[in-house]
């Protein structure tokens, strides 16, 4: 483990001399008894977050269906015979409308999510609207919108967007045996020029898509070591859609996905790490682990992009009896 495991934990967050996380060291983590795993990561996280404070996002897809790549776990994808229909982008109207429900509901971010492998010209000008409209009602932004081109992000940035997001997925070795249209290193190259325009980035990962504990102890600490760790990190359980390569991956042990939000709150100690895709299939216990290990935001609302989340009564019964403050 990179020095003493106290100089990682207590270090101070984004600070210059901040650990070099090898995969080795995340590894060693993983294997820890899930007791120490899970009290060194509470303890990080209470000494940079309010660990009973979560904050919430609510993800509208502005654009569904129809895209030209492979990824083998999306139901957006064109190659695969999904129950998701291609639509055409949103129009501004609709998007607002939506934004304001978020707000009322007690959201605190929005984030547009686009099927495009990268986005035309001409869209990402209906899209800056958006995110102009959506920042007026008060809410922090956040897009996701596939590859940036030169000067995409510098754009969004000027349109006053807060997040980029644009998760690794998994590590490099095991990316290319789930999507073969674009590259890890591409995925890099984006979150490079969002974080060269100044964006907060959002980047994270899906677990139970058949990785090992080294593709995953890889991710994070690619993530970890990135020039500046993301501030957000949406930790994902693989959604399985029927017609997809991945429609039937092999379930995951519930502790290795807390494992992994525990590592993940350990090597990125000062970022937020979003408990993201798959809560509907969570019981209220899973979730609450999830939570002590330092998950501390949530999507939230009735959708994710085209499959269920948990019920907005649900989660609201939740913090009640967690004692949890929304932020
Ligand atoms: N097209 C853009 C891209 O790929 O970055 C943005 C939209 S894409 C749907 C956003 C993210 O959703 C993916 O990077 C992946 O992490 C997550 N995702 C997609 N399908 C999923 C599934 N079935 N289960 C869990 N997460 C999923
Ligand atoms: C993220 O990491 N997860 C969200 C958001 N960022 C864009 C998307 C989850 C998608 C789950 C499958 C679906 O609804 O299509
Ligand atoms: Fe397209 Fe994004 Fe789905 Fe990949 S994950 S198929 S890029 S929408």
């Amino acid at each position: 483990m990179p020095q003493t495991l106290a100089e990682t934990t207590f270090s101070a967050p984004h600070a210059a001399s901040r650990p070099v996380w090898t995969t080795a060291d995340v590894l060693a983590l993983y294997e820890l008894p899930f007791m120490e795993l899970l009290w060194r990561a509470h303890t990080t996280h209470r000494q940079n977050f309010d660990a009973n404070a979560i904050q919430r996002s609510t993800l509208l897809s502005i654009k569904t269906g129809g895209c030209s790549e492979d990824c083998g776990y999306c139901s957006q994808s064109a190659r695969y015979a999904t129950d998701t229909e291609r639509e055409r982008l949103l129009p501004l109207e609709e998007v607002l409308a939506a934004a304001r429900s978020a707000r009322e509901k007690g959201a605190s971010r929005f984030c547009m999510g686009a099927a495009w492998k990268s986005p035309k010209e001409g869209d990402l000008e209906k899209v800056l609207a958006m995110v102009q409209g959506v920042k007026a009602l008060g809410l922090e932004t956040c897009v996701t919108l596939g590859m940036l081109k030169e000067g995409q992000a510098q754009k969004l940035k000027e349109a006053g967007l807060d997040y980029y997001n644009h998760n690794l997925d998994t590590d490099q070795e095991f990316y290319g045996k789930v999507v073969q249209s674009h590259t890890h290193a591409d995925r890099l190259d984006t979150l490079d020029r969002a974080q060269e325009a100044g964006l907060n980035i959002c980047s994270g990962g899906i677990i139970g898509m058949g990785e090992s504990r080294k593709n995953r102890a890889a991710l994070l600490a690619q993530l970890a070591t990135l020039p500046k760790p993301p501030e957000s990190v949406p930790i994902n359980h693989l959604v399985p859609i029927p017609g997809t390569p991945l429609g039937n991956a092999p379930p995951l042990d519930s502790f290795e996905f807390v494992r992994t939000i525990a590592a993940a709150r350990i090597v990125m100690p000062a970022s937020w790490v979003r408990l993201s895709a798959g809560r509907m299939d969570m019981s209220d216990e899973l979730q609450a682990l999830c939570f002590f290990a330092g998950a501390n935001s949530i999507f939230y609302g009735e959708a994710l992009l085209t499959t269920g989340n948990a019920d907005v009564s649900r989660d609201d019964a939740l913090f009640a009896r967690l004692g949890l403050q929304a932020i």
